[in-house]
C-alpha cells in the first residue's frame, strides 16, 4: 500500500472500519477504547493475516526445505525487512525477533550485562521506567556487582536534563531509558543522552515500546546501540517484538537463551553458535505473529505515522481541554511540554479505582493503577492515575462522551 496524500484524507470511519473490535457494545453500552498504552487494537488486515498464516502456510521456519515451509520462512524474513526499514537499521542482522519490548530488554541486559559489566560500574536509568526497564537490570547488577543509577524528575514529569547528563560519566557502562513514558506521555530527549553517551564509552539501549506507533523512529539518526519495541502497541499482534542492536555489538555479546536455530554446530565438547540474526532466536518462534506483524507496520505506513499522530495530538489537546474545563478537581498527572497522547489523571476526592469500574459500566475503557511504575508513582507520592490513551481510530464524540460519563460518575462518587 502506498502513503496516502495528506492528512485532509483521512477518514477516520475508513480507518474505524477496519477494526472489527470497536463495533461493540460493552455493559449495553457502546465500546470506547481508551487504554491503547497497553495494547491497541488491530485491523482486519492482520486478524486475516493470521488466520492465512494457519489456513495456508503453517510450517516450521529455516527448517525444511519443502515448500510450505520455504512459503513461511520467507515471510517471516520479510517482517523483519518491513521492521528493517520501519526504524531505519543498516541491516535485517540488527532485528532480532522477540516476544515483545520486556523480552527484548531482558535478552540486552543479560547478554549485554555479562559482556560489559564488572563489580562498581554503573548502569543509568530514568525515574520514569517501565518496570521492564528496571528489574533486569536489577538482576544483573546483583550478579555483576554493578550500581544501578537513577535520572530524576521534575513535578511536570519531565527528565532534569543537566543533572542526568552530569550523572552519564566514563563510571555508566549501560544507559537505558524510556523514548515515551507509558504512565505520562512524556517523550525523552534521547538524542542528547546518547550524543553524551558517545563521549563517555557508554552503550545506549532505547525502550520504544511507547514510541514506536507516535513517534518517527531512526536508529542510525538516534545513533542509539539497542532499541526495543512491541508489535502489539501498534496495531499488530501481542507475543512478537523486536530487539535492535548494532551488529559489531551483537556480534560481540553472548547469546541469552540455547537451543536450536541459535547454533551453528554442537558437540558435546563444543558448540558454536549461528550467524545474526539467528544467534539470538533459539527455538521455534511466534512465526504466525511475526508474519501478521507485518501487516500492522503496512497499516501505519499506509496512513503515515506524522498523520497519524496529528490527529492523535489534535485529540490530547482537545480532551486536556475539555475535561480541565469541565471536571471539577481534575488533575492532569504528567504536563510534559513535549508529550505524546496520553492522559494521566486524579480527580479530587475521588478513588482512581473506583472511577475506573463506573466508566467500564458506561462502556469506556481506561487503565487505572501503577501502570507497571512503581517507583515513578512514589517518586509522586500517588498511589496510582486513571490514564486515557488514544490512537488513531479514537474520536471527538467519544471524548465527548467520556467527559459527560465522568461528570457523572464523579458527581455520583463524590
Ligand atoms: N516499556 C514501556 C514504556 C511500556 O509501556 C511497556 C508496556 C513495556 C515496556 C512492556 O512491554 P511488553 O509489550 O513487553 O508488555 N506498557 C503497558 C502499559 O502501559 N499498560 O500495559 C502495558
Amino acid at each position: 500500500m502506498e502513503p496516502i496524500a495528506t492528512f485532509s484524507a483521512l477518514d477516520i470511519q475508513q480507518i474505524r472500519s477496519d477494526f472489527p473490535i470497536l463495533h461493540q457494545s460493552l455493559n449495553g453500552k457502546p465500546l470506547v477504547y481508551f487504554d491503547n498504552a497497553a495494547t491497541t487494537q488491530k485491523p482486519k488486515q492482520v486478524i486475516e493475516k493470521l488466520s492465512y498464516y494457519y489456513n495456508t502456510i503453517n510450517a516450521n521456519i529455516h527448517r525444511g526445505i519443502h515448500t510450505l515451509a520455504e512459503k513461511a520462512t520467507a515471510e517471516y524474513e520479510a517482517t523483519r525487512e518491513s521492521v528493517r526499514s520501519f526504524i531505519n537499521a543498516k541491516e535485517t542482522a540488527e532485528i532480532i525477533f522477540t516476544q515483545g519490548t520486556t523480552q527484548s530488554l531482558n535478552l540486552v541486559a543479560s547478554s549485554l550485562g555479562r559482556y560489559a559489566l564488572k563489580a562498581g560500574d554503573e548502569i543509568l536509568i530514568t525515574t520514569m521506567e517501565h518496570h521492564s526497564n528496571i528489574v533486569p537490570w536489577q538482576m544483573i547488577a546483583e550478579l555483576t556487582g554493578a550500581i544501578l543509577k537513577v535520572i530524576p524528575i521534575n513535578e511536570k514529569g519531565e527528565i532534569l536534563i543537566e543533572e542526568g547528563l552530569a550523572m552519564l560519566t566514563e563510571r555508566t557502562k549501560i544507559l537505558s531509558m524510556v523514548y515515551v513514558s507509558n504512565a505520562l506521555g512524556t517523550i525523552n530527549p534521547v538524542k542528547t543522552f546518547i550524543e553524551k553517551a558517545k563521549t563517555t564509552g557508554t552503550y545506549t539501549v532505547i525502550d520504544g515500546a511507547q514510541a514506536s506507533s507516535h513517534l518517527d523512529i531512526d536508529v542510525q539518526a538516534l545513533d542509539c546501540d539497542f532499541l526495543a519495541l512491541s508489535a502489539h502497541k501498534m496495531y499488530g499482534p501481542t507475543g512478537v517484538g523486536i530487539l535492535y542492536g548494532k551488529k559489531t555489538i551483537l556480534e560481540a555479546i553472548p547469546p541469552y537463551q540455547g537451543g536450536g536455530e541459535m547454533i551453528k554446530d554442537v558437540s558435546f565438547e563444543v558448540t558454536t553458535y549461528n550467524e545474526l540474526p539467528y544467534k539470538f532466536e533459539a527455538g521455534t518462534p511466534n512465526i504466525a505473529d511475526t508474519i501478521a506483524f507485518k501487516e500492522a507496520i503496512d497499516y501505519i505506513n499506509h496512513y503515515g505515522k506524522a498523520e497519524m499522530a496529528q490527529w492523535e495530538n489534535e485529540l490530547l489537546s482537545y480532551a486536556t481541554e475539555k475535561l480541565t474545563a469541565e471536571i471539577e478537581g481534575f488533575r492532569p498527572i504528567g504536563t510534559a511540554d513535549n508529550k505524546i497522547s496520553v492522559i494521566s489523571f486524579l480527580v479530587d476526592g475521588v478513588h482512581h479505582h473506583d472511577i475506573g469500574l463506573m466508566l467500564d459500566h458506561e462502556g469506556i475503557a481506561i487503565r487505572t493503577g501503577h501502570h507497571c511504575t512503581q517507583p515513578l508513582m512514589s517518586r509522586l507520592q500517588i498511589p496510582g492515575t486513571n490514564r486515557v490513551s488514544f490512537a488513531v481510530y479514537n474520536t471527538k464524540e467519544e471524548i465527548d462522551y467520556l467527559t459527560t460519563s465522568l461528570k457523572k460518575v464523579v458527581k455520583r462518587l463524590r
